[in-house]
């Protein structure tokens, strides 16, 4: 029974290989220093597929992948109906928030919010009473308000380093965001025997490193 995780470079890479490693499943090449999009593991039977963040749940969803791992944030903005939320992984943690320039007060007219999270804060900002104009962008969110094309942005924040570098500082948290590990509906069913143990071992993988931490 073949079984296709689907994972996204940079930070969720980095994150879920050794969680992934804890359940047996290891990359035979680093996918960092390669070109190719499929990738086979040291088991016969799994695939590692490596997409755009934004794109792991609608693959998940489709069941073009059967298993994926995706930030709360993109899983929230995406909607993510069709597919299980099964592991808080709790890997690339991060805050999702408002950010505006230092010291920028409220202009007085309808606010304009940067944002590649354009759902989110759609919703946010309706339920903070305030009428917003949206402006979709798909990176740099932090020229938005020094370029005077915004307001505000939402975006997700870690250290808050490169709002600093930027001239801004963080205004409201939306939500704390970590990576989810997430499940097709259909390949829950039809391939529960494959799926449920590598589930119950990553589970386990995240609740043994919460507890070396809390020790450490
Ligand atoms: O980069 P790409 O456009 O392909 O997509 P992406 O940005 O969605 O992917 P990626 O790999 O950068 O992020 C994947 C997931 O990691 C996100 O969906 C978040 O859930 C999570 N995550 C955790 C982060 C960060 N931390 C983070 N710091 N995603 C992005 N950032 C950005 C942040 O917006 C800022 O621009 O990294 C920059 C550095 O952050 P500071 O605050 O430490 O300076
Ligand atoms: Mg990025």
């Amino acid at each position: 029974m073949s079984l296709t995780i689907a994972l996204s470079k940079g930070r969720i890479l980095k994150d879920t290989l050794p969680l992934l490693a804890e359940a047996g499943i290891e990359l035979l090449e680093d996918p960092e220093k390669s070109r190719k999009l499929i990738f086979p593991t040291t088991h016969p039977e799994v695939r590692i597929i490596i997409l755009r963040a934004t794109d792991v749940p609608t693959f998940v969803q489709q069941g073009a992948a059967d298993i994926g791992v995706a930030g709360k944030d993109v899983l929230v903005e995406h909607g993510a109906e069709g597919l299980y939320e099964l592991v808080d992984l709790r890997i690339a943690t991060c805050r999702l928030m408002t950010a505006g320039k230092v010291g920028a007060v409220h202009p007085g007219r309808r606010l304009r919010v940067a944002t590649k999270f354009v759902n989110i804060a759609k919703r946010w900002y309706a339920e903070q009473g305030e009428q917003v104009e949206l402006i979709k962008l798909y990176g740099s969110m932090e020229l938005a308000p020094i370029m005077d094309l915004a307001d505000l942005i939402v975006d997700v924040v870690d250290t808050g380093k490169t709002l600093k570098e930027n001239g801004l500082e963080p205004r409201d948290l939306i939500m704390p965001v970590s990576s989810r590990l997430v499940v097709n509906k259909t390949a829950m069913k039809l391939k529960q025997a494959r799926i449920q143990p590598l589930v119950d071992q990553l589970q386990a993988a995240v609740v043994r490193r919460q507890a070396s931490h809390v020790h450490a």
